[in-house]
């Protein structure tokens, strides 16, 4: 057997790249010394994957900042806007929006890397789009990967699925550019051909989405032109099952297949009807998006299965690219033994690679290893750290009470308006207020026990009065206590909730040099005390608007954290949903009047194949249900919603039953509303009237327009005006403008009206 790994993550252990890209470019390093940094990073992650002597290293996997882009370089696609010169200025204008010398671009969009929590930027491709071999990085890589000694498997992003992922600027059928696109991936086998490179593994994962005929039918064409290429192609399919597709895949002129057996076990014996014995066969057996010790018995079982049925050449690997979990367990020093042992980041899975090779061809030498996975897997089961009967009791009495508000929209409203007393055309904001130096310093020497517990809360507690007195000032009419304490949406209850661990070192790259740390959650979830109400209570003791608590829902937590792998996710997200439903009631008991449950990540939990939307819909929506339904009638419950695409699901955004649903529409000019109109979207709205990804600051003009627009569509009666996202990300100095045009703007719809 032969192990191979489908690629690494990028940043480094300590984030190296990340501080090291952003130091490039605030201009206080240079390109020699970004290019040093990136080039001892991809070294010290090949000889880490060395140490598992995988018979084949990706190369090519590597990214300043994203793989997409990257290929989207090679190939030549650089819009016209960002000039005619190649090279990394032109490559961060792309990513970022900025130049070297400052100058602002319109940066390429980004948008989610399938149902991950990773971005990539959307390549731009018109009618008549050229596409030549414009890189040399991957040539170089691999050379370099060559010169260690080691056999590189370049990693090249697909065709179809790069072609796939491509936005448009004009309506045509943009598959009809493969004839063009497909000469210059012939080039690049060849040049790597050229270069000794025996494999090269082409990823396409949009094969397990629904890809309409004419998509599926080019599969055929693509990789029989590209037959012709003295390389072997080992074409990488990931996230899900081949599905209606598997017979076709299995027989694509390709010489090897890699397919998903984490994500999609059920799909082996489809694949095993279906290939021939003259391909390689990789099996992805050990998890590429989560963080568990693989069950490496289990494992064995499966391959021996296999073994039974295929007699060509197998390959064991991870489902998919180790860029979605962190890098080292090792550098945890912190995490509690006991369920340490039950983990494995990228590295401990390429551990597991070589012990499965191992178990197969030397079974005594691998015997002390396979016992400890196994003991890893027993005392998991049997932990009592993740079995809370209380908690599981609660989950197994649900029933459709829970996630029914007493009263139907229409009634609450009547005493919602009776208590809140708000203008028409209320104003407000999405949550979090601009995160100052001060206030991530004071977070910071409190974790690290710089500042006294007292010390702290004085300081959350001015941060809070100083977002309070501004709100009061711009005049906005429910305000929020702008989330001083707080780093990470999802970090921040994470800490807070039993049945999750944290770690120290766990970053997971998000986009470019952002990165996020998630959360673990290996046990039963409850909540052993509040979580926000202190900071809700105080600001609300402060003013005389409605001030409205904040949490981030169920399924967001869910979506954004590590999830266990011994329970169906929608258990999890229901237990989840009783501990914030506790949240909720306690904030109404403070006297809180409004509760906003963010949904960020609701749309991007949706599956792959739209065969699985509706199962995955229906707990995503009683999960959320259950969590906002035990306060009375006139406490109001908003949700927020980012990537607002919701067209294909509005009837389940519907069912949710929020008040008030804030969401982002103003980059798309509010197209984005068509969907809450056709649909005809019973309960309140509030379509962000402007930008916050934007340094731009909105003109009240450009807002009104918005604004009249939403109003003709959804009923003045139903609108709400906000900014589309959080603002931790922005200056103050620019939110009190672009709040205080905001105000203007409802203002000038409220005269227009009269009241
Ligand atoms: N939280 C989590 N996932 C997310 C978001 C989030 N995914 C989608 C979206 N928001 C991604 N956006 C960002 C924006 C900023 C950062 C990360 C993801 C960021 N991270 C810091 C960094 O890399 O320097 C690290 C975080 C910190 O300092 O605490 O700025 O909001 N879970
Ligand atoms: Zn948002």
């Amino acid at each position: 057997v032969t192990i191979h790994n489908l690629g690494f993550p990028r940043l480094g252990a300590d984030r190296e790249l990340k501080f090291t890209l952003e130091s490039y470019w605030r201009g206080e390093c240079g390109q020699e010394e970004l290019s040093r940094v990136a080039a001892a990073i991809r070294e010290r992650h090949w000889h880490l994957q060395a140490e598992s002597s995988l018979d084949f290293i990706p190369v090519g996997d590597f990214s300043y900042y994203d793989h997409v882009l990257d290929t989207s370089v090679m190939l030549g696609v650089i819009p016209e806007r960002f000039g005619t010169a190649s090279g990394l200025d032109t490559y961060f204008r792309m990513a970022r929006g900025q130049a070297a010398d400052g100058k602002p671009y319109r940066a390429c969009e980004m948008t989610k890397w399938f149902d991950s929590n990773y971005h990539y930027l959307v390549p731009e491709v018109q009618p008549e789009q050229r596409f030549t071999l414009s890189s040399d990085k991957l040539f170089v890589e691999t050379a370099e990967l060559q010169g260690l000694g080691y056999s590189p498997k370049p990693v090249v992003l697909g065709p179809l699925t790069w072609l796939w992922l491509a936005k448009t600027t004009s309506d045509f059928d943009k598959l009809d550019l493969i004839d063009r696109l497909l000469p210059v991936y012939g080039d690049i086998l060849r040049r790597l051909a050229g270069q000794g490179v025996t494999w090269v593994q082409i990823d396409e994962p949009i094969l397990v989405l629904d890809l309409p005929p004419a998509w599926i039918n080019a599969f055929e064409t693509v990789y029989h032109r590209l037959q012709s290429a003295p390389v072997k192609v080992l074409l990488a399919t990931y996230f899900g099952d081949l599905g209606a597709q598997t017979s076709f895949v299995c027989k694509l002129p390709v010489a090897g297949l890699h397919i998903d057996l984490v994500r999609a076990p059920e799909q082996l014996t489809a694949v095993l009807d279906n290939i021939a014995s003259h391909k390689v066969l990789s099996l992805g057996l050990i998890d590429g998006r989560n963080i568990w010790r693989t069950d490496l018995n289990a494992a064995l079982n499966t391959i021996t299965a296999v073994r039974g049925r295929f007699h060509g050449e197998l390959w064991l690997a991870p489902s998919c690219s180790l860029l979605h979990v962190p890098i080292d367990l090792e550098a945890e020093t912190a995490l509690e033994p006991g369920i340490k042992a039950w983990l494995a980041f990228a590295r401990q899975k390429l551990a597991e690679l070589a012990t499965l090779r191992l178990a197969l061809t030397k079974p005594e030498a691998a015997e002390a290893e396979l016992a400890v996975a196994a003991n890893a897997q027993q005392t998991r089961r049997a932990s009592a750290l993740i079995h809370n009967p209380a908690v599981q009791a609660a989950v197994a009495a649900l029933n459709g009470s829970l996630a029914q508000r007493a009263q139907p929209f229409a009634i609450r409203r009547g005493q919602q308006r009776l208590k809140l007393k708000l203008p028409d055309y209320p104003t407000t904001t999405i949550g979090s207020f601009p995160q100052t130096p001060e206030i991530r310093k004071a977070r910071a020497d409190f974790k690290r026990g710089l500042l006294s517990e007292a010390d702290y809360i004085d300081q959350m507690e001015q941060a809070i009065a100083f977002c309070v007195r501004e709100q009061e000032a711009l005049g906005l009419d429910v305000l929020v206590h702008g989330e001083a304490e707080r780093n990470d949406m999802v970090e921040y209850f994470g800490e807070q909730l039993a049945g999750f661990l944290f770690t120290a070192h766990g970053w997971v790259q998000s986009y470019g040099s952002r990165c996020v740390k998630p959360p673990i959650i290996y046990g039963d979830v409850s909540r052993p005390r509040a979580m926000t109400v202190r900071w809700s209570q105080y600001a609300q003791a402060l003013t005389d608007k409605p001030m409205k608590g904040m949490l981030t829902g169920p399924v967001t937590l869910l979506n954004w954290s590590f999830v266990r792998d011994d329970q169906p996710r929608s258990a999890t997200a229901y237990q989840l949903a009783l501990a914030l439903r506790e949240e909720v009631a306690d904030l109404e008991r403070a006297g809180i009047p409004i509760i906003q449950i963010d949904e960020a990540a609701f749309r991007e939990g949706l599956p792959p194949k739209q065969s699985r939307w509706p199962a995955y819909l229906e707990w995503a929506v009683q999960a959320f249900r259950i969590c906002s339904s035990g306060v009375s009638d006139s406490t109001q419950i908003h949700t927020h919603m980012c990537y607002s695409a919701f067209n294909d699901i509005i009837a389940a955004i519907a069912d949710m039953d929020a008040d008030v649903i804030t969401i982002e529409t103003s980059r798309s000019n509010m197209e984005l509303l068509e969907a809450f109109i056709g649909f005809d979207y019973p309960n309140e709205i509030g379509p962000g009237v402007y930008d916050i990804h934007s340094p731009n600051i909105p003109s009240t003009e450009d807002m009104i327009a918005l604004l009249e627009k939403a109003g003709e569509r959804i009923g003045a009666d139903k609108l709400w005006i906000n900014p589309d996202c959080g603002l931790k990300t922005r200056q103050w100095q620019d939110v009190r403008t672009s709040l205080t045009r905001m105000v203007e703007a409802a203002k000038v719809l409220r005269s227009r009206v009269g009241t």
